[in-house]
């Protein structure tokens, strides 16, 4: 799916605004009509999530459906265009109408969907947009959902969140990302995809447009610019669907956190004279391997110093806002950090195209979080795979995404399926799947203490990622104990598996303010202590491919006795102001002599 994009042949309209809102919790809406259009008084901001934007109106902690409208106009010059209409993504499954004819469905948060409203559209006065989302989750959903049932079935009652949330982050709703309609040429370039390699010492990029139809006759010319000059071009006519083609850069500038350097391939499709659509795609040329106990970028080894992180921010929830990822993305430049892991399901595009820009290292995590492998059913494994499959065909042409992460800790539950024939099963068929739609990336998942040294993730990951609360929830308070244990775990899984590892969470909650000459947790001088301590095993052991501390930032999550509010993990609070062990950190990560390679390795 290629990201919306205005030039000679193509038009964006944003739709972003103020939207009429009107909540279904008796889900009598489609047997009443609200799908020829909604009558209300109410409105909400959209890109945004429901909940804290809507609280008064009793929406924090809404499950279920509400239905949303906005109105647009045409202009006449897009007569004869392909409308397209692209939403950045619905939480969790939406349903569209466009002037009271259906436009379509899509299953699953977190990722962008595409929908073709050309014959549905009226060309004088407005057209109505209806869309009913629904945050209801369930066994059979990506992520799934989780019942008083459930929690009555593995005797943890106690567990249970407010409201119901199998993962620990909050379950917000709505239209987080931004609405965009698009008109494209009758005739046009639907997908690209661009692989890029070292071969002796050369950039090599593949490329290969898909069209919308088979045009005989019609060619793509690739031109391949860097500033104001072209490097490189060819001509390449249709084979079936699809045009490939492959260049070579001598002279290559490659892609790395230190110099993040943007080619900017520009594709047209012409029949003799005529130009039919162009889309213009920035790359950056660069190769990532596993080898040996080491991560490879560009040939050398990268070490990940960074975070797992959440798009949670006040009154947005999960929605999309421009400033909010540059405030992130320069505190972690501030910091030092060279990378971070999308945790616990895929970010806006706009957020992965400044990932590019700025050279930071992602790992890219598809929604599978917490997955239960005794309720996974054939449905799950299908939301899955498609989940992975909507999200590498967005994210593939991103240099920054350096690895997919195919879910996380699945088998928390302490479930025996996670670990037996199923959960064998189930995940290498998913790394199958994964690895089908891209080889070119190593794939990782990151797992939790409760699988012990068997979890199916080892068998199959390129790279090993691993979630310790060793000195959290695991022997609390006595760090230097803790952290005995987390280093034999990790010698055994090394000496078990032979991978490199990422240690993808580890951390304390933290109330910034709260101090203590002893070991306390909660204080920040327990997170700076905890850190400290990891920090010295991990530079302990040559394995080590990289640290993503848990968590960027505080963020909040359902109601539970052991959170108040927010997950306070976070190194920054939910404002990003930062906490005290922010200054250790960047310490440690700005004084590498090379940025973005482990010291001395
Ligand atoms: C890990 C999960 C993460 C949680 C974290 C925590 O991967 O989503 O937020 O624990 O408890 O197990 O802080």
């Amino acid at each position: 799916m290629l990201y919306p994009q205005n030039n000679r042949c193509r038009t964006v309209m944003d739709l972003s605004g103020f939207w009429d809102l009107k909540v279904d919790a008796a889900e009598r809406g489609l047997e009443d009509g609200w799908s020829r259009g909604i009558a209300t008084d109410l409105c909400a901001g959209v890109p945004g999530s429901w909940n804290e934007q809507l609280s008064e109106l009793g929406l924090m902690n809404y499950i279920g459906s509400v239905w949303y409208q906005t109105h647009f106009t045409l202009p006449t010059f897009w007569t004869g265009r392909k409308l397209i209409l692209r939403f950045g993504s619905v939480d969790h499954h939406a349903t569209v109408w466009v002037n009271g004819e259906s436009a379509g469905e899509h299953r699953g948060g977190f990722l962008p969907f595409e929908l073709d409203i050309t014959d549905l559209v009226q060309w004088e006065g407005e057209n109505v947009l209806v869309v009913r989302a629904n945050n209801v989750l369930s066994h059979d959903t990506i992520p799934q959902g989780v019942s008083e049932e459930d929690y009555a079935d593995f005797g943890k009652e106690r567990d249970q969140t407010f409201p119901p949330a199998n993962f620990d982050f909050f379950p917000y709703g709505g239209i987080p990302r931004p609405v965009k309609l698009l008109a494209l040429p009758p005739q046009y370039i639907s997908a690209i995809r661009v692989q890029t390699r070292i071969v002796e010492k050369a950039g090599q990029l593949k490329f290969a447009a898909t069209l919308s139809e088979e045009m005989p006759g019609a060619a793509i010319k690739a031109v391949l610019g860097d500033g104001d000059r072209s490097i490189a071009s060819q001509e390449v006519a249709q084979g079936d669907l699809s045009c490939t083609g492959e260049m070579q850069i001598p002279e290559c500038r490659f892609w790395s956190p230190e110099s993040p350097h943007l080619y900017r391939l520009h594709l047209s499709l012409r029949d003799g004279d005529t130009l039919l659509d162009e889309y213009q795609l920035e790359v950056g040329i660069r190769e990532i391997t596993v080898e040996g106990k080491e991560l490879l970028l560009n040939g050398k080894p990268v070490f990940l110093q960074g975070f797992g992180k959440h798009e949670d921010f006040p009154v947005l929830g999960k929605g999309f806002s421009y400033p909010l990822v540059v405030k992130d993305f320069q505190l972690m430049n501030w910091i030092g950090a060279n990378s971070f892991r999308t945790s616990h399901y895929p970010y806006a595009d706009e957020l992965m195209q400044l990932a590019d820009q700025m050279g930071f290292l992602v790992v890219d995590e598809v929604p599978a979080v917490s997955l239960n492998l005794k309720y996974a059913t054939d449905q799950t494994l299908q939301q899955h795979k498609q989940a992975l499959t909507e999200l590498i065909t967005r994210d593939r042409n991103h240099p920054s995404v350096i690895a997919w992460s195919v879910g996380n800790e699945a088998g928390i539950w302490g479930e025996a399926e996670a670990v037996t024939e199923k959960g064998i099963g189930y995940w290498k068929d998913i790394f199958q799947h994964t690895r089908e739609l891209d080889d070119s990336r190593p794939i990782t998942l990151p797992t939790c203490v409760q699988t012990r040294d068997v979890d199916p993730a080892y068998l199959y990951s390129d790279f090993i990622s691993v979630n310790r609360y060793w000195g959290w929830y695991e022997i609390p308070v006595k760090v230097d104990e803790a952290v005995v244990q987390l280093k034999s775990e990790l010698e055994g899984l090394y000496k078990r598996y032979g991978k490199p590892i990422l240690l993808s969470e580890f951390g304390a909650d933290t109330i910034e303010g709260q101090h203590a000459t002893y070991p306390q947790m909660f204080t920040e001088e327990y997170q700076s202590l905890l850190l400290a301590e990891y920090f010295k095993v991990i530079d302990s052991l040559p394995f080590m491919i990289g640290e993503h501390i848990w968590n960027f930032a505080d963020f909040r999550t359902a109601q539970h006795h052991r959170r108040i509010i927010l997950n306070k993990k976070g190194v920054f609070n939910r404002q990003r102001e930062p906490k005290q062990v922010a200054f250790a950190i960047r310490d440690r990560w700005c004084s590498k002599s090379i940025p973005g390679e482990k010291s001395g390795s």
